[in-house]
């Protein structure tokens, strides 16, 4: 793609058709699209996947939208009270009268950003008005049990509840929220009820640094330039669609400066895609994990970011001859056994410079990150398959899920130390409710190796005949979820239960 044309796209200032947001019960979203083909913006160097029944490719190449914003309907500090609504509405995807019908939340795809600081006291009021009962998830923050969307609680259809709770110090990160029903949290969230958190702290280090948010989701159309349903292959590997969406937009573009500092947030609320995410031209730091900033940043090549995960990166425009200046995914195999493996880089976004800027300094520490104790309790956890049992086919510890049933019991405020074996011949993201871990070492053709620096995160890519040895404590009692990422996987019942009771 030449230069011109970004500069062109840009001058046209298309609106992206997810950027829109309009209230599920108020119109359905109709937005401006771009005439592609009059534009001239022909990517040669980007994949061009063409949904069957001859539906175009979605336009690309519009600047990245951002994410819309859950407004606060209280003036008083220390408080965030909004109202959430799930419900199907359509979308003009390729700005024509073809309409497809998504899941959203507040008509938002994805939904909106809910920005909060530490210590809000958080009181949203939701509704439900899918044909389906559905719960939200708050991933991988600290909030009760009862408050977390667990399976067990869920919201009927027509339905509504209040979700509360209050964020503790030392909380600040890239969360996100998700549906969390016994059954059908994978078909939820790929029909778009997904959306981002961002808990912030009065002291971040980071905060002079100006910040992109790219949530990163999976859309699989269908002939008729509908949503798909799952088949054989995706409930096996887990689905992969033609397109990655970057806030609702593909292949959108990111402005960036020669020389300027940008805070990357970037979500993976993908079902099952494992991205390894490079920007070659440019220098990147790997400054956060899920569960916030780590003690100091680490220059890397790539970044591992599986589904469910979030990553921040301090990205540095550098723009060097010869390397492909956009945002990448690099190939990597999961062992998958349906789908292709990816056999080549997959551009997520363009990168068009943008003049030239001061490039901002960073302080040497972020933050304090201490290694968690000795373990005052330890536990195996086993991910494996059977392929020769369709209704249980992926499990943990030999077992499906089965919501009537606890798996274990824990302590609340006591360390444990967990060693997690993928047994199984693909890789099994592994998530863990209502805490952060600390991954303290893996193995690498069966030998340990030690973590190379310490991060807080909630999900850890197992690869096959992988173990991941992780520390963590619970400090709020309740039924805590474990489970397999790929959110196929989840719902076929690769999940298990443990109530951490208080001491
Ligand atoms: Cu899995």
């Amino acid at each position: 793609m030449q230069r011109r044309d970004f500069l062109q796209l840009a001058a046209a200032g298309s609106a992206s058709w997810l950027a829109a947001h309009v209230m599920a019960d108020e119109l359905p979203m109709v937005v401006a699209g771009t005439d592609h083909a009059a534009m001239g913006h022909s990517m040669p160097q980007m994949a061009s996947p063409v949904t069957g029944g001859g539906m175009p490719p979605l336009p690309a190449g519009e600047p990245l939208p951002a994410l819309p914003r859950l407004g606060n309907e209280t003036l008083d500090a220390g408080k965030f009270r909004a109202a959430l609504t799930a419900a199907p509405v359509d979308a003009a995807l390729w700005g024509d009268a073809r309409q497809t019908t998504f899941w959203a939340y507040n008509g938002s795809l994805p939904g909106p950003l809910i920005e909060l600081w530490e210590g809000d006291d958080v009181d949203i009021s939701f509704a439900n008005q899918l044909a389906q009962p559905t719960t939200i998830h708050w991933h991988g923050m600290p909030v009760p049990a009862e408050q977390d969307g667990n399976p067990h609680d869920p919201v009927a259809p027509g339905g509504r509840r209040q979700y509360r709770f209050t964020l503790p110090e030392g909380s600040a990160a890239s969360y996100w929220y998700h549906p969390h029903p016994h059954g059908h949290t994978a078909e939820q969230a790929f029909r778009g009820l997904a959306g981002a958190v961002i808990v912030r702290s009065k002291h971040d280090p980071l905060r002079h640094l100006p910040e992109q948010h790219l949530l990163l989701s999976d859309l699989k159309l269908d002939a008729a330039g509908q949503v798909a349903a799952n088949d054989m292959a995706d409930m096996h590997d887990g689905r992969e669609g033609q397109y990655v969406l970057i806030n609702g937009a593909w292949q959108p573009m990111i402005p960036l400066a020669q020389g300027e500092r940008q805070r990357w947030r970037i979500w993976n609320a993908t079902s099952s895609r494992i991205f390894k995410l490079a920007l070659p031209a440019h220098d990147v730091l790997l400054v956060g994990t899920d569960g916030g900033l780590l003690e100091q940043g680490h220059p890397v090549e790539s970044v591992l970011l599986p589904p469910g995960g979030r990553v921040e990166l301090v990205v540095t425009g550098r723009f060097r001859a010869g390397a492909q200046a956009g945002l990448i995914s690099q190939p990597y195999r999961r062992g998958k056994m349906m789908h292709p493996e990816q056999a080549t880089d997959e551009v997520l976004a363009s990168i068009m410079q943008h003049g030239m800027k001061p490039t901002l300094a960073l302080p040497a520490r972020l933050r304090p990150l201490p290694p968690l104790g000795e373990p005052g309790f330890r536990r195996r956890i086993e991910l494996s398959e059977n392929m020769a049992d369709p209704k249980a086919m992926f499990l943990i510890n030999g077992r499906s899920y089965d919501m009537n049933r606890i798996d274990g019991t824990g302590k609340v405020g006591r360390i444990e130390e967990w060693e997690v074996q993928g047994n199984a011949h693909m890789d099994h993201p592994f998530h863990l409710h209502g805490t952060q871990f600390q991954v303290l070492a893996r193995t690498v053709d069966g030998v340990w190796e030690d973590e190379p620096f310490l991060a807080w995160r909630d999900v850890v890519n197992v690869a096959a005949n992988e173990s991941v040895r992780l520390r963590f404590v619970q400090s709020l009692p309740g039924l805590r979820m474990l489970h397999c990422h790929i959110l196929e996987h989840e719902d076929q019942g690769m999940m298990a239960q443990i109530d951490f009771l208080a001491e």
